[in-house]
């Protein structure tokens, strides 16, 4: 075998990547992504044996951040790039060493390697498969995938200005937990509650790095049409990337738009004063070898999700910055300040013709918790009157698979006295359908990114308070989400860790869960997966 990987839901077979990713990761990257965390694994040990302060550590938490986010499903393709961090994460390895006394140290914190070929053959040796009993292999993997995600929020909260310490040393405490052969089943159960903890505030903290500098979500309404003018797309949940190409483009007249993801960025405040951000082109992530013929001009991606280009041409107007990238496309790195020089991007739009129209009209979101709560008078008034009869949350990921068609049917034929709380990339299954409103609630509801996820346990919190109830689980919310990588995990353990149970997961379940470690998802919070369309509508408005 020449690789194995087994972290998203399109994992071939839903067993497990052997041969060449779904997602299009070779082998080589693959390993090599083994590799950089097993390196971080090494870091964490040192720390965590040498009981250095994350406080004290510097860039060096960022770094680990951001080293795992480059291992997210479709982030970055990169095998010289992944190379450059494993070096780079050794380098701050040995010199971490230097100042711990014990000589107790795991094969992670010690091995070395000069060349490629000692990083793939040494990489062979360490990867998932390496942990033997496969109930061990399943929840050290959830856990190493929930840090993942939470790697991301917490990079993005970083990237603004937002830190926080205690969710950097868990990292650490976490990864080396993975290393440490003395804990049970059972001790890992409970550390994949804890990441579910810690999840949470990660969403927090990003919630609070966006909203204290962008202002909070509103109701709006995007274009998703387009004009006449050359442009630029804008994909990922960077919102600092945004922000930087909004300011560089100002009167260029070059106008920007988001894809996938990145949609959520006009409902802040913030964004709304550039009359050159455009609106929104295309849909999730798995339609940009369409979208990005028709759209002409350069493309910037400021995280997951990349889908190998086949097309040369469009190849060639791609651009990464942050943890995502690709081999052959331009990666625009922050200078020391953070500053990002986009001008190569800007320049290459103006030379190129202005998107063709795909789709026509609008779309309505914004609905995080500080607009929904200002709405909770009505949201309340509509629940007591069964106006509103429940609430549906359907975040999470969106995909390739057929199987998603699940979603758009799912929203089509729910009751009408229903709403849909949304985030994330999986709202594209049903957020251009016409399903109404209820006394002008729209039936679905977007909160925002994969992260907004956060928002929506705030409202379901709000709720539960405001009808006086003492369990989460007596709300009329009904949880049926779609995930596809890593950071729908850390939404999934953050859920877990609130207390919300019967979670009903799709399309697939999990390839990794080992047969036992599924049972004890179903005996103790009773997750599902998801049936047929009407069987499903029956047992939850039952
Ligand atoms: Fe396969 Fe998913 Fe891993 Fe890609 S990320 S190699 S598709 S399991
Ligand atoms: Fe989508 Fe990749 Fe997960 Fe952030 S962009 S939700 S799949």
């Amino acid at each position: 075998m020449s690789m194995f990987c087994y972290q998203c839901q399109e994992t071939a077979g839903g067993k497990g990547c052997t041969v060449r990713g779904v997602c299009g990761k070779t082998e080589d990257v693959a390993r090599l992504q083994d590799l950089l965390i097993y390196t971080l694994k090494g870091i964490s040990e040192i720390v965590v044996k040498g009981k250095i302060d994350a406080t004290k550590l510097g860039d060096v938490n960022y770094q680990v951040l951001s080293s795992l986010f480059m291992t997210i499903t479709n982030a970055n393709f990169d095998d010289s790039a992944i190379e450059h961090h494993i070096r780079k994460m050794i380098a701050v390895r040995d010199e971490l060493k230097k100042s711990v006394s014990t000589d107790v140290l795991h094969d992670a914190a010690t091995f070395s390697v000069d060349s490629r070929e000692d990083m793939l053959a040494k990489a062979a040796t360490i990867g998932v498969l390496a942990t033997e009993n496969e109930d061990v292999r399943s929840l050290r993997e959830m856990i190493t995938y929930g840090l993942k995600g939470m790697a991301a929020y917490t990079e993005h909260a970083m990237n603004i200005g937002k830190e926080n310490f205690e969710i950097s040393s868990f990292v650490y405490a976490a990864l080396a937990a993975t290393l440490d052969d003395s804990l049970t089943a059972d001790d890992l159960v409970a550390l994949t509650l804890k990441t579910g903890e810690y999840g949470v505030k990660a969403m927090a903290l990003l919630d609070e790095a966006n909203t204290s500098k962008y202002g909070n979500p509103e109701i709006t309404q995007v274009n998703i049409g387009v004009r006449s003018n050359p442009a630029i797309l804008i994909s990922g949940h960077d919102l600092t990337d945004l922000e930087q190409l909004l300011e560089q483009t100002k009167g260029t007249g070059v106008d920007v738009y988001t894809h996938s993801e990145m949609l959520p960025a006009h409902y802040y405040p913030a964004f709304k004063k550039y009359d050159h951000f455009a609106g929104n082109y295309g849909n999730a992530w798995w339609k940009q070898l369409e979208e990005f013929v028709t759209f002409h001009g350069p493309i910037l991606f400021t995280t997951n999700c990349i889908v190998p280009p086949r097309n040369e041409e469009v190849r060639g107007r791609i651009f990464t910055t942050g943890s995502s990238g690709f081999p052959g496309c331009k990666h625009i790195a922050a200078d020391e300040g953070g500053k990002k020089d986009f001008s190569e991007i800007i320049a290459m739009a103006k030379t190129l013709p202005a998107p063709e129209q795909i789709e026509e009209g609008s779309i309505v979101g914004g609905f995080a918790h500080n607009q929904v709560l200002a709405l909770a008078d009505k949201v309340v008034e509509a629940v007591k009157s069964g106006a509103i009869r429940k609430f549906f949350v359907m975040a999470g990921c969106d995909g390739r698979m057929k199987s998603r068609e699940y979603y758009t049917n799912f929203a089509e034929k729910l009751p009408k006295d229903t709403i849909i709380l949304t985030a994330g990339c999986a709202k594209y299954r049903y957020n251009k359908l016409k399903l109404g409103d209820i006394g002008g609630i729209p039936r679905v509801l977007d909160a925002g990114q994969c992260n907004d996820s956060y928002s929506l346990a705030v409202i379901a919190l709000k709720l539960k308070e405001v009808f006086g109830l003492d369990d989460i689980n007596k709300l009329p919310i009904t949880f049926n989400i779609a995930w596809y990588e890593q950071k729908a995990v850390i939404v999934l353990l953050a859920l877990l860790y609130l207390g919300v149970k019967n979670i009903h997961l799709g399309p697939t379940l999990p390839g990794f869960l080992s047969p036992n470690v599924a049972k004890v998802l179903v005996e103790k919070f009773g997750i599902a997966g998801i049936g047929k369309v009407d069987d499903d509508i029956e047992l939850f408005m039952a």
